[in-house]
């Protein structure tokens, strides 16, 4: 069980259809395989989605910081040093997606040592999610079309619907038609990635009290300390930390002090390690969990999905798993699946991922 390599391999797998959001946009999945290798000749494998825009990351960048930093540190460690290994990768600050793929291809490879699935391992609560849908940007038609679409194609009836961009109507004309089109019963939430002020998001959610809606997420900075808490106090609605909320303390803070009333696990940004931390947390305060989309591939879908499941609290509400429907390519052999709005984890040992040799070879950027 004693990790002899740690590889970091950039891929580039270009979208269909490019995700657009307040913070950012994106074109091409171009993330980082992450593949550790242990004595027993068992290979772990997650993938790092760098988001810039959200946590500074580059796919040169977590290259370079597993080459040169967490790779030296982990060999000779075994998988089942696992406070080990997280007290040295938290001596480099940041790094959260570079981590977190070094620490769910660890849980992964633990799981096919010992033959059982990592959401076993984790708790075991169940074996699929409800699945949510993230919109992104675009006229009211295109985004209810789109709505539509996975309605019919694979049952999705949960939907995020990105917004914050000005004035205001832009975004609540779009929820407006979303509900008018499905009707009551599919369930609408909103995601701003900061891009409204406080004032502005307590404007839209007014203009949107009649929508039903489920949640508001990070519809203004939590940096703006008095608006956000003066917003979150007058909602309706469950306030859902995630950009502000990346570690269990950062949780602690928010929630405590009244910037959120709800959290956003991403294994993609806490590992399994990180998120089963603040699961533990979340289930101890009482507060909703929404397990979230960090745009990620099919490897990072199945990271979520596997943790999710494992879990009463995270596999409550849908899970934002879908978004890989978008890239036009990946590096599954055997594609995910979703039907009846549900994805189920992969049964056999640990993420139950394998990797097709063939698509590896040529999407990889190294070689
Ligand atoms: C989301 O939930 O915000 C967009 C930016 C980011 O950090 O994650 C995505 C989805
Ligand atoms: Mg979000």
């Amino acid at each position: 069980m004693k990790i002899t390599q740690v590889e970091a391999i950039p891929f580039a797998i270009p979208y269909r259809k490019p995700l657009r959001f307040a913070s950012g946009e994106v074109h091409a999945a171009e993330h980082v395989l992450v593949r550790v290798h242990t004595d027993d000749g068992i290979v772990g494998v997650a993938e790092a989605p760098p988001r810039p825009f959200t946590y500074g990351e580059t796919q040169a960048g977590i290259v370079a910081v597993i080459d040169s930093i967490f790779a030296p540190q982990l060999a000779g460690l075994s998988l089942l040093d696992r406070e080990i290994a997280h007290a040295r990768l938290g001596r480099t600050v940041g790094n959260p997606t570079a981590k977190s793929a070094i620490d769910m291809a660890m849980w992964d490879a633990l799981g096919r040592t010992l033959d059982v699935s990592v959401t076993e391992l984790l708790g075991g609560f169940t074996d699929r999610m409800r699945v949510s849908h993230m919109l992104g940007f675009d006229e009211p038609a295109a985004m209810l079309a789109e709505a539509e679409k996975m309605r019919d194609n694979y049952g999705i009836t949960t939907f995020k619907v990105k917004v914050g961009r000005r004035p205001v109507f832009l975004d609540t004309a779009v929820v407006r038609a979303l509900r008018e089109g499905l009707g009551d019963s599919v369930e609408l939430y909103v995601d701003g990635n900061r891009g409204w002020t406080a004032a502005e998001s307590a404007r839209a959610m007014k203009e949107m009290a009649d929508l039903d809606l489920l949640f508001a997420e990070e519809l203004c900075p939590a940096d703006d300390v008095l608006g956000r808490r003066w917003l979150v106090q007058q909602l309706d609605v469950p306030f859902i930390a995630d950009e502000s909320a990346v570690s269990p303390a950062d949780v602690t803070r928010e929630i405590l002090g009244g910037s959120a009333t709800a959290v956003s696990i991403k294994t993609a940004r806490s590992g399994f390690t990180r998120s089963q931390r603040t699961h533990h947390l979340a289930e101890g305060l009482g507060l909703e969990v929404v397990m979230g989309n960090q745009i990620d591939g099919q490897l990072g879908s199945l990271c979520s999905v596997a943790f999710g499941a494992a879990y009463s609290l995270t596999s409550r509400r849908a899970g934002e798993l879908s978004n890989f429907l978008d890239m036009s390519d990946d590096l599954l052999a055997e594609p995910l699946r979703i039907s009846d709005g549900e994805l189920t984890v992969r049964p056999g040992a640990g993420l139950g991922a394998e990797l097709d040799p063939d698509k590896l070879r040529h999407y990889r950027q190294d070689s």
